[in-house]
């Protein structure tokens, strides 16, 4: 059998190269060009550990190729991005277009599944319009029976980094909108999932997704809020954390300088959206951790006023350890916030990308500087991002200048 993946992005093409290297023919969908001739030429245009050797397996193989548009296969895996609005609801535009282009190649029998982290009621949504496109197939959110085509969701729920890991062991959440939807789909992810493949409805699946990453962004709030607490009181919130979490019951997670990405700094507005008057501790988390860097700004612009043409050192751009994904990263705007407002040298060291991003570079305010050099000339060294490669900088290098650690690195 096909199965087609359209949207050839983070968790579209580890999708695909899991199939295929499970022994399926894979057909890649993307609206980006240079997307597709990548993948055809056996490359990928974006790092994750061990996604490179996968794709250029699958085409080697045979088995995974691109195309721009889609065309027949036994099953759809949507994977496109649905980015929040600037009123904070959920932007499904991209899912109804490749609802608007899967339903012209649809047949009896196919399957179409929803990965991409949606609001509750999306996944029945995209059967509605698959079924506005084609009135002569049945679609499940339409009938008692079992329908021609069948509608999942199956949310992913990776961690960037470990997506090849994580893709294969985690568990799945599969969520039906009819008659044997779920279970058709529980088929297709067997074909490479050794986690359990848990049967649901589909609207029950999108709010499970959605409480994952709420969850998290509820106890990184209470954590970043902890903190604040703790410079006002003048006591270390790092050491309240450790000795809090000797407790058996507690586990309290780490402040930082923001919570980045496009996901946990995403996905909780859409239940928000979903049931504002009732979602009001899911809200506030999501104003305590969207505020955190500009209390960190603050603090850093109160100290360099003390400073006589201060040289500021930040370390790290990426919105986590370890990668290289600058999407919505606390440490980019903060370092963008200081090169408006703060006058003087700004250094960064980002060791994971070879030149600024543009929003930075066009300032003319930023130098990047490798790790040894921007803190050898700070007087204040700002640490932003946990990459393991500042681990290693010298306490005796730090001696004299003023320290942020906002990840409690070098503790
Ligand atoms: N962060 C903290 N303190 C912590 C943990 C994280 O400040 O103790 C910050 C990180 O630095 C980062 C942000 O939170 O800025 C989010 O990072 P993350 O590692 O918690 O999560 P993501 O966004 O990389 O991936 C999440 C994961 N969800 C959960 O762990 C519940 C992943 O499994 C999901 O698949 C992914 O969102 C997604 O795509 O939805």
């Amino acid at each position: 059998s096909t199965v087609s993946v359209i949207g050839l992005g983070h968790i579209g093409l580890p999708t695909a190269a899991a199939f295929a290297t499970n022994g399926i023919n894979v057909i890649g969908v993307d609206v980006n060009a240079v997307t597709v001739d990548l993948v055809n030429a056996g490359r990928v245009p974006f790092v994750e550990p061990g996604l490179g050797v996968a794709v250029s397996e699958a085409v080697a193989m045979g088995r995974l190729r691109a195309a721009g548009v889609p065309e027949a296969a036994d099953a759809f895996v949507i994977a496109v991005p649905t980015p929040l609005r600037e009123d904070r609801t959920a932007d499904l535009s991209h899912v109804r277009a490749a609802a608007a282009s899967v339903a012209g190649v649809l047949k009896a029998g196919d399957l179409v599944v929803l990965e991409s982290t949606s609001p509750p009621g999306t996944t029945v949504e995209l059967s509605r319009w698959l079924g506005e496109h084609r009135p002569d197939l049945t679609f499940p959110h339409e009938t008692a029976d079992v329908p021609d085509v069948r509608v999942a969701h199956c949310p992913e729920r990776v961690l960037p980094g470990r997506t090849m890991i994580e893709i294969v062991t985690n568990d799945r959440v599969v969520g039906g909108v009819g008659v044997g939807c779920a279970q058709r789909a529980r088929e297709l992810y067997e074909v490479f999932t050794e986690g359990e493949c848990l049967l649901t409805d589909a609207t029950t699946a999108e709010l499970a997704k959605l409480s994952e990453n709420a969850f998290r962004d509820v106890n990184i709030a209470f954590a970043n809020e902890l903190s604040t607490i703790c410079d006002q009181l003048g006591s270390d919130a790092e050491d309240v954390i450790d000795l809090a979490n000797r407790h058996p019951r507690v586990d309290i997670l780490r402040p930082g300088p923001g919570v980045g990405g496009h996901c946990i700094a995403v996905d909780p507005w859409f239940i928000v959206s979903s049931a504002p008057r009732h979602a009001r501790l899911i809200r506030l988390a999501r104003e305590v951790n969207d505020t955190r860097p500009d209390h960190v700004l603050d603090e850093v612009v109160r100290t360099a006023g003390r400073f006589k043409d201060p040289v500021i050192a930040c370390l790290g751009l990426a919105f986590k350890a370890n990668i290289d994904d600058l999407r919505e990263s606390p440490a980019l705007y903060i370092v963008t916030q200081l090169a408006e407002r703060q006058a003087g040298r700004l250094l960064v060291a980002e060791p994971h990308i070879q030149e600024l991003p543009e929003s930075l570079a066009g300032t003319g305010a930023v130098e990047l500087a490798d790790v040894t050099t921007a803190v050898r000339d700070a007087d204040i060294v700002v640490l932003l991002v946990d990459h393991d490669a500042f681990r290693g900088v010298k306490r005796t290098a730090l001696r004299g200048k003023a320290v942020f650690d906002t990840r409690g690195l070098w503790r």
